[in-house]
């Protein structure tokens, strides 16, 4: 068996394409490796948050990954700020990292702007994210291909300590989720679903009701040709709607394609909101019975001792292999 650990931040509420792309492979892995899902809460501070909201979402992505299906007696489920040795190990790999190999990662370039007074959280934070890896002696990564450069620098600090301390780190891969899985926009087809895009029928958030499902489904854009075919290149739009369809569906885009030969859109939307809302009222429905609940505090305090246990051994290690306390 392998050990897979992944981590998301508690920014905001998941949409399908987080669904898609992420929550439902780490849900099939978990039948087959060890896994450990963190919810990085304190990735989260490298931006300003409110409290308040903060451990509200770190709740609610707790009860969501539950609903969905990742199960607390296989996986280990926690909150990162919860076991220390994150914040530990961080400082021992922040020694072991040069300022211009973090100068270089794409995330932070982005995100600080290239202001001069951009936040040094900003610049840690693919260190934090190594720490959270390398902890557990992780051996697979599920994550986006935008976090390829991050594994990258994991993998080489990992490397770098045991050339220079002695084999103290598994060297961890990453597994980067499925390109087809990739959800568009639903208003503009050729960018990605993604929770920071102000119009709110460009997504559908896992906890949407039906009406608004139905709203932003109806609304999307498609073209005027009025031929439903899968063709990414020349209709984006209509592609999405099939590639959605059959994700939630596990019918073959073709098979699609078939039934609705000589359809209008129309049809082709109306029946991806009943599919959708059909998907989706299940994972609402344990969501609200998970989030108010004692169980699911219990299943996190739970996940944080168990970690524990992984995170103390390989401190131990660390600590003896860099020479560190008494
Ligand atoms: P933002 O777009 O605001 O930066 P996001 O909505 O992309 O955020 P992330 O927190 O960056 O969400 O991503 C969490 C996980 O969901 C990642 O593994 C990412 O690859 C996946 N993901 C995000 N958006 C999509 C999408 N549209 N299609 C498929 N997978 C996605
Ligand atoms: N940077 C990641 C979130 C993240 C992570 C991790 C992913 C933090 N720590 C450890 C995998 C392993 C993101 O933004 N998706």
């Amino acid at each position: 068996m392998k050990r897979v650990f992944s981590g998301v931040q508690p920014t905001g509420n998941l949409h399908l394409g987080n669904y898609l792309g992420a929550l439902k492979q780490f849900v099939e892995l978990q039948n087959e490796d060890e896994c450990v899902y963190c919810i990085v809460d304190m990735h989260s501070i490298t931006v300003p948050q409110d409290p308040k909201e903060l451990k509200a979402h770190t709740l609610d992505i707790a009860a969501l990954y539950l609903a969905v299906g990742l199960d607390p007696k296989k996986s280990i489920v926690f909150v990162q700020s919860t076991v220390p040795q994150h914040a530990e190990l961080s400082w021992v790999l922040t020694c072991n990292s040069y300022t211009g190999e973090l100068s270089r990662m794409t995330q932070y370039k982005q995100k600080s702007h290239g202001q001069e007074s951009a936040p040094t959280g900003l610049f840690m934070y693919p260190v934090l994210m190594a720490a959270d890896i390398l902890l557990y002696d992780t051996d697979i990564v599920p994550v986006g291909n935008d976090q390829k450069q991050h594994i990258e620098l994991t993998r080489d600090l990992a490397i770098r300590v045991n050339n220079k301390y002695g084999k103290t780190f598994v060297v961890p891969d990453g597994r980067f989720l499925k390109a087809g899985a990739r959800v568009m926009s639903l208003d503009d087809p050729t960018s990605k679903m993604s929770k920071s895009n102000p119009n709110e029928k460009s997504r559908i958030s896992l906890l949407d009701p039906p009406n608004k499902i139905k709203k932003a489904i109806m609304s999307a854009t498609t073209d005027s040709d009025g031929v439903i075919a899968f063709d990414v290149e020349n209709k984006p739009g209509v592609s999405n709607l099939l590639s959605i369809y059959s994700a939630l569906s596990g019918k073959p885009v073709e098979d699609i394609c078939a039934e609705y030969e000589g359809h209008g859109y129309g049809d082709l939307k109306k029946a991806l909101v009943e599919i959708t809302v059909d998907a989706l009222t299940p994972i609402q429905q344990r969501y609200n019975e998970i989030r108010p609940s004692q169980e699911l505090v219990d299943i996190l305090k739970d996940g944080t001792e168990r970690a524990s246990v992984i995170a103390e051994a390989t401190m131990k290690r660390v600590k003896e292999n860099f020479g560190l306390g008494l």
